[in-house]
C-alpha cells in the first residue's frame, strides 16, 4: 500500500499530464484538474486499502455454502443498511465536490471583461478570425493560419460555424468550446505567456477534419498593434 501510495502521488507536484497553461484562466483549469486528480488518487487509495483490509479480514472465513456448494438462500447476500447508506452517501459527497469546485471555476472563467474581440469562424475545413477593424486571418488546409493575440488582455472569441459542429482547441490555453451552428459561442481567454501554440478543430467534422490546424502566436501590445494593421480588411472568402 505504501508504494503504491507513493507511485500514485509520485506526480503530485506536476501537472497530471496536462500541458504548461498559456492563459490565466488556464491555470485555473490546471488547478482544478489538480484537485479533481488528488481526489481521485485518494478515493483509490482508499478502496485499495478497505479491499486489502477485507481479504487479509476475512481469508480464513468459511465459505457461505449450501450441500450443493452452493450458497445457500438467505446466505449469498448480507444486506447492511448503514454500510449501504454510508457508501451512498460518500459517493454523493465525492461527486459533490467535484461539482461545486468544477461550477466555481467555469464562472471564473466567463468573469473576465474582455478588452478584445474576435470573430472566430470555424468550417468545413479551416478557420476564420475577423478582428473589430475588419481585419481577416485566414489560411487553407495546406497552409493553416496564425492569428495573433496580445499578452494579458482579456479577449472575447465568438465561435460561429456555417455548416457542421467544430471544437475550437488550443491545448495550451487549457480552455476548448464546441462551435456550433446557429449559435455563437462565447470563450474568454487572457493569454498570459509570449509564445506559438498550435489550435486544431476537436470535434470530428467529416473529410477533412485533421487538416483543419491553426496557430496562436500570442505577443506583446505593441507587436500585436503592428502585426494588426498589416492584415487585410474584409473577408477573403
Ligand atoms: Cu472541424
Amino acid at each position: 500500500v505504501a508504494a503504491a501510495v507513493a507511485v500514485l502521488t509520485a506526480g503530485c507536484g506536476d501537472r497530471f499530464g496536462a500541458p504548461e497553461p498559456a492563459s490565466e484562466q488556464g491555470e485555473d483549469v490546471l488547478d482544478l484538474w489538480r484537485a479533481l486528480m488528488r481526489l481521485a488518487i485518494g478515493v483509490g487509495v482508499l478502496f485499495a486499502v478497505l479491499l486489502v483490509v477485507v481479504l487479509l479480514r476475512h481469508r480464513r472465513d468459511p465459505p457461505d455454502v449450501g450441500d450443493l456448494g452452493v450458497p445457500a438462500p438467505g446466505e449469498a447476500r448480507r444486506d447492511d443498511l448503514r454500510v449501504e447508506l454510508g457508501w451512498t452517501a460518500f459517493a454523493a459527497a465525492v461527486v459533490a465536490i467535484a461539482f461545486v469546485l468544477t461550477m466555481r471555476v467555469e464562472a471564473r472563467a466567463q468573469d473576465a471583461d474582455p478588452e478584445l474581440t474576435v470573430q472566430v469562424v470555424g468550417y468545413q475545413w479551416q478557420w476564420r478570425f475577423e478582428y473589430p477593424g475588419g481585419e481577416v486571418v485566414e489560411g487553407t488546409p495546406d497552409d493553416p493560419p496564425t492569428f495573433v493575440l496580445p499578452v494579458g488582455v482579456p479577449v472575447e472569441l465568438l465561435l460561429e460555424s456555417p455548416d457542421v459542429v467544430h471544437s475550437f482547441f488550443v491545448p495550451e490555453l487549457l480552455v476548448k468550446l464546441d462551435v456550433v451552428p446557429g449559435r455563437t459561442n462565447r470563450l474568454v481567454v487572457t493569454p498570459n505567456r509570449i509564445g506559438t501554440f498550435g489550435g486544431v478543430c476537436a470535434e470530428f467534422c467529416a473529410l477533412d477534419h485533421y487538416r483543419m490546424t491553426f496557430r496562436l502566436r500570442v505577443v506583446e501590445q505593441d507587436e500585436f498593434d503592428a502585426w494588426l494593421v498589416d492584415q487585410p480588411v474584409g473577408s477573403t472568402s
